[in-house]
């Protein structure tokens, strides 16, 4: 039967790379995000490998979301994977400092904008049935607090629960979901958090060795081509060369 995955964020970084994995497997892809050039570019790129599906598309809209679910063309339909990509850190500064548009940005993407698109496209995984999946794209920061982490973290807490808590009510439908929680990766990422500061990014991802989209494209196609049978709860990858701070301790002065 032919396979098709949906991801959300295919402009950049691991949507990108995880179509480009999907193509690789002969699957048939629908892409979304906000850059229509992008998504015209990798169309261009992918359409003589495999059916390309594309639609601009803000998943903090609703019922935007809906309408581009209503119309997928019948070849499209059949979603096997859904990958919920799409997603943001902003405000990289203490709570006390930051805009509060920057939190609500956040929780409108990488909360609202998942739980549009998982509801929308849910009908059609359940028609797939066995072997269907929801890759949701979490990170360490939904597990492990940091400075800065504030609404991002949190924002990420929430899709590892609302993960768990969709397999607790998809018993018996064959659908599959997964919380994939990676730690440092190059991808335009750290661009988005600086809001464009390009030096920011190159810094932190000098001197060490982060993951690569392509890594982590790799544990998406990983999971989504699991046999029907398994279910992977919740995967967090982090480079060698990352791993936890000592507990902060604010000590008086002697
Ligand atoms: P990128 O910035 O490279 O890619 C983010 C993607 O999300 C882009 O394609 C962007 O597309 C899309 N996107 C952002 N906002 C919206 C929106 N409102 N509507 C639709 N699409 C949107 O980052 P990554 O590839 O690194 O991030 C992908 C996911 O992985 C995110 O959820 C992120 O939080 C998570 N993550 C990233 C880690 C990292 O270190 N890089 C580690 C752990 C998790 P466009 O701008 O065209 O809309
Ligand atoms: C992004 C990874 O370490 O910046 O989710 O939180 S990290």
């Amino acid at each position: 039967m032919k396979k098709v995955a949906f991801i959300t964020g295919a402009t950049s970084g691991f949507g990108r790379a995880a179509a480009r994995r999907f193509a690789a497997g002969g699957w048939s892809l629908v892409l979304s995000g906000r850059r229509a050039d992008r998504l015209e570019e990798l169309k261009k790129e992918l359409s003589d490998k495999v059916p390309v599906y594309i639609a601009t598309l803000d998943v903090r809209d609703a019922a935007a979301v809906q309408a581009m679910v209503d119309a997928l063309p019948a070849d499209f339909r059949p979603i096997r994977s859904l990958v919920n990509n799409a997603g943001l850190a902003l405000a990289p500064v203490p709570a006390q400092k930051v805009e509060l548009q920057d939190w609500h940005t956040m929780i409108d993407t990488n909360i609202t904008g998942l739980v549009n698109v998982t509801h929308a496209v849910l009908p059609l995984l359940l028609e797939t049935g066995a072997g269907a999946s929801i890759i949701n794209l979490g990170s360490v920061a939904g597990q492990w607090p940091y400075p800065g982490g504030h609404v991002y973290g949190a924002s990420k807490a929430f899709v590892q629960q609302f993960s768990y808590n969709l397999r607790c009510d998809l018993p018996g439908t064959g659908v599959r979901v997964t919380d994939i929680a990676p730690g440092m990766a190059e991808t335009e990422f750290t661009l988005v958090r600086t809001k464009g500061d390009q030096d920011a990014s190159d810094k932190l991802y000098r001197g060490t060795t982060p993951l690569t989209a392509e890594d982590i494209a790799e544990q998406i196609y990983y999971v989504a081509t699991l046999p029907d049978h398994i279910n992977i709860n919740r995967l967090e990858i982090m480079p060698t060369r990352q791993s936890w701070a000592p507990f902060a301790i604010d000590r008086d002065k002697t």
